[in-house]
C-alpha cells in the first residue's frame, strides 16, 4: 500500500511501516482486505429487519424494487437511518445518565466525586426553574437529580423538560409543528426501534421525521446534559496550553493512555497518576505520563491540559509505538483489534465497563464505589508494565503540536469580556457584522478510514479560515486540527486579514502573548452542546432564530453513528451540516432529496453532501454569504 495515501499525520508511514515490519495488520490493511465494500449496504439499500431477509434493491432499476414485504427504496434507507440514529443517540443518553447517576451520588455523599464548579451548577438550576436561595449544595444537586430524572421516567406526552429549558422559542414552535418533540427520551429510542421493525412505518416521511425526534433526543438529553453534569462535576474549561501527537509519549516515562468517552474514569485516572507519582520513581522512571485518545482524551485536555495523543484512525498506531505501557478505555470508539496488537508488545490494555469487554484485554471493573481503588490498581498496572517494556521494540515520533485549548462558552466569553466587560458578546457579533468574521463553522466528528486520515478536516479549515471564517471544533476533528498545529496561535498567520486583525485583538486584550488561535477546541463530542449554547446565545442576542445565522457545521470524516445523530441534531437546530462521506441513503433519491433540499423549508437547517474539501469550504462559504445577504449585512 502506498503509506502516502493513508494519513497527512506525519507520524503515520513510520509508525505503519513498523507496524508490517512487525507482522501487525492494522485498520488500514482490513480496510484494503474489505475491498469492495457492497453497493447494496453503501447505498443503504439493504434490510435485515426479519429473517425473511436480507433483502436488497436494485439501485439501477433492473432487479427487485422491493423487498420480500414490499418495503421499497425509500422505506428501507429512512428505517436504516432512523435505527442508525437512534443508536447514535442512545450511546449519548447512556453516557449522560451514567454521569446523572453521579451527581446523585454525589448528593447523597460519595467521596469519590464532588461538585468543582458552583457557579456552572447554579446556572443549570438556574435554567431549571429551581429556586437556588437558601438551599445548600446538596440540596440543588438532589432538586436537579430529581427534576431530569422525571424527564426519564415521563409516562405521558408533555416534552422533555431538559429540552424545553435550554431551547429558544421559535425552535421550540417550529419543533411542536412538526410533531418532533420528544418526550421521555428512553421511550423514544424504545419507539424508535419498534417502528423500525418488520411491518411497521413505510412513509418514509413519518420515518425522517422520527428521525429528527431521536436527533433532538440526542442534543439534549445526550450531548447537553452529559456536558453541563460534567462541567458541574469537573469543572468547567479555561483555556489551557499543552501538545498534540504521538510524539507526546516520553522514553523515560510510565505512558500511560486513556481512551474513550466519559470523563469519570479518565478523571480519576488523571487524579491517581499525579498521587503515584512517586511510585513511578521508585520503579525506575522519571513520572507518569498520560495521553488521551478521542473524545476522553478531549475531556482531560480541555479540564487539565493532558496532552493527545492521536486520534480515532490512529489509535492502534499509538500502541505500535512500543511506549505505551498501559491503555485503559471506557466506551465508544474502541477498536476491538487493540487487544491483538497490545499483545505484541508489553501493553496493557484495560477494559472497564460492564457493557465493553474484549477478549484479550484486563478487566478491571470500574464503578463510582470502585472508582478510586479501580484507578489505583490500573495505574500501579501500568508502572509494572512499564518494568517490562523492550526498548529494542520502542519508536517514539518526534512531531507534537502546540496546543492553546479549553474553549468552553463561559471562557470564549470571558476572554471576549476583555475587549468590552459589560456586553462580552458584542465584539463578536460587531466583527460578524463588519465581516471581519464572515460566519462561524464547526467541524465535528471522526476519522474514517475511507478518507486519507485528517485530511478533509485540515484542508477544509485552511480554506475556511483564510476566508474570514471562524473554526470551532470538537471531537476527532479537534485532534487533527490541534496536530497540524491549528491550534497554536501561530497558526492565526494562516487566517484572513479581518479574521486574523480579530484574533490578534483578543490574544492582546487576554495577555495571551499572541492572538488566539483561528481553531477553538470546544471539547468533545457531546460538548457539541457547547456549540449549540454558542449559537443560541448569539441568536437571542441578534433576536433572530439559529437558522439565520452564517454558520454552518461539518463532519469531513465522520464515521460513527454518533455522529449521524449528533448531525441530525445540528439540522434540526436549523444548522447546514456538511458530511465528507456519503451517508447510507443515497439508494433512494427522494430520500436524499428530503435530507438535502425538503429540510430546509420545514426545518431551517439541511445537509448538504461533498466528498471533495475545497468543493465543500466554497459550498459552506456560499452558504454563509447567502445567510448574510439575508440579514442584509
Ligand atoms: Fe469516536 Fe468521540 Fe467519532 Fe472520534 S469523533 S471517532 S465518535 S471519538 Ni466523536
Ligand atoms: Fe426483507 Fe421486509 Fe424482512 Fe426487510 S423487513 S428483510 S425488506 S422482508
Amino acid at each position: 500500500m502506498d503509506k502516502s495515501k493513508l494519513s497527512v499525520d506525519p507520524v503515520i508511514p513510520n509508525l505503519y511501516r513498523k507496524a508490517r515490519e512487525e507482522g501487525i495488520s492494522t485498520v488500514f490493511d482490513r480496510y484494503e482486505a474489505q475491498q469492495p465494500q457492497c453497493g447494496f449496504g453503501l447505498t443503504g439499500l439493504c434490510c435485515r429487519h426479519c429473517v425473511q431477509g436480507p433483502c436488497r434493491i436494485d439501485p439501477f432499476g433492473e432487479g427487485p424494487q422491493a423487498g420480500i414485504c414490499g418495503a421499497t427504496a425509500e422505506v428501507i434507507t429512512a428505517r436504516n437511518l432512523l435505527r442508525q440514529v437512534t443508536a447514535g443517540a442512545a450511546a449519548h443518553v447512556d453516557h449522560a445518565y451514567d454521569v446523572l447517576e453521579v451527581l446523585e451520588q454525589i448528593a447523597q455523599g460519595t467521596e469519590s466525586y464532588s461538585i468543582k464548579d458552583q457557579e456552572k451548577l447554579k446556572q443549570v438550576a438556574f435554567t431549571l426553574g429551581i429556586d437556588t436561595a437558601n438551599k445548600t449544595e446538596q440540596e440543588i444537586v438532589e432538586e436537579m437529580c430529581q427534576i431530569i430524572y422525571r424527564d426519564f421516567a415521563n409516562s405521558g406526552a408533555t416534552p422533555m423538560t431538559y429540552l424545553k429549558a435550554n431551547s429558544p422559542r421559535e425552535r421550540l414552535e417550529t419543533w411542536e409543528k412538526l410533531g418532533v418533540l420528544p418526550r421521555n427520551p428512553d421511550r423514544e429510542i424504545r419507539e424508535a426501534l419498534h417502528q423500525t421493525t418488520m411491518g411497521m412505518d413505510a412513509d418514509p416521511v413519518n420515518l425522517i421525521l422520527k428521525t429528527i425526534r431521536l436527533g433532538l433526543v440526542d442534543g439534549f438529553a445526550g450531548l447537553k446534559l452529559a456536558t453541563d453534569l460534567q462541567d458541574i462535576i469537573f469543572g468547567t474549561p479555561q483555556p489551557v496550553v499543552t501538545e498534540a501527537n504521538l510524539g507526546v509519549l516520553k522514553e523515560d516515562y510510565v505512558n500511560i493512555i486513556v481512551h474513550g468517552h466519559v470523563p469519570l474514569l479518565s478523571e480519576k485516572i488523571v487524579e491517581w497518576s499525579r498521587k503515584l507519582e512517586d511510585e513511578a520513581k521508585k520503579a525506575g522512571a522519571k513520572g507518569i505520563n498520560l495521553a488521551g485518545i478521542c473524545c476522553t482524551g478531549n475531556e482531560v485536555l480541555m479540564r487539565q491540559g493532558i496532552p493527545l495523543a492521536t486520534n480515532f484512525l490512529a489509535q492502534e498506531l499509538a500502541i505500535i509505538t512500543g511506549a505505551v505501557d498501559l491503555m485503559v478505555v471506557d466506551v465508544q470508539c474502541i477498536m476491538p483489534s487493540l487487544a491483538e496488537i497490545a499483545a505484541c508488545y508489553h501493553t496493557r490494555l484495560v477494559t472497564t465497563m460492564p457493557i465493553v469487554k474484549i477478549p484479550g484485554a484486563e478487566h478491571v471493573p470500574f464503578t463510582t464505589e470502585t472508582a478510586d481503588e479501580a484507578s489505583q490498581q490500573i495505574v500501579r498496572m501500568a508502572i509494572e508494565s512499564y518494568q517490562k517494556r523492550n526498548p529494542a521494540k520502542v519508536y517514539i515520533p518526534r512531531e507534537k503540536a502546540k496546543v492553546v485549548a479549553g474553549f468552553s462558552v463561559e471562557a470564549i466569553v470571558k476572554a471576549l469580556a476583555k475587549l468590552n466587560p459589560d456586553d462580552p458578546l458584542k465584539p463578536l457579533i460587531d466583527n460578524i457584522v463588519s465581516g471581519n468574521i464572515l460566519g462561524v463553522v464547526a467541524t465535528v466528528g471522526c476519522n474514517n478510514v475511507k478518507v486519507k486520515h485528517d485530511w478533509f478536516h485540515i484542508e477544509l479549515v485552511k480554506e475556511l479560515i483564510k476566508n474570514n471564517v471562524l473554526v470551532v471544533t470538537t471531537g476527532c476533528s479537534a485532534h487533527a486540527l490541534a496536530k497540524a498545529g491549528l491550534m497554536d496561535p501561530a497558526a492565526a498567520e494562516w487566517a484572513g486579514e479581518g479574521l486574523r486583525a480579530v484574533l490578534t485583538a483578543i490574544g492582546t486584550a487576554n495577555d495571551l502573548g499572541g492572538p488566539l488561535p483561528p481553531v477553538l477546541h470546544m471539547g468533545s463530542c457531546v460538548d457539541n452542546s457547547r456549540i449549540g449554547d454558542l449559537v443560541i446565545a448569539v441568536a437571542n442576542y441578534l433576536k433572530v432564530s439559529p437558522k439565520d445565522l452564517p454558520i454552518a457545521a461539518s463532519a469531513p470524516e465522520y464515521q460513527h453513528e454518533k455522529a449521524l445523530s449528533i448531525g441530525t441534531w445540528a439540522v434540526a437546530m436549523g444548522i447546514m451540516t456538511h458530511l465528507g462521506v456519503v451517508p447510507p441513503v443515497v439508494g433512494s433519491p427522494k430520500v436524499t432529496r428530503i435530507l438535502t433540499q425538503d429540510a430546509e423549508a420545514l426545518i431551517g437547517g439541511k445537509f448538504y453532501v461533498e466528498t471533495d474539501p475545497y468543493k465543500a469550504a466554497a459550498g459552506i462559504i456560499e452558504h454563509i454569504k447567502a445567510k448574510r445577504a439575508l440579514l442584509n449585512l
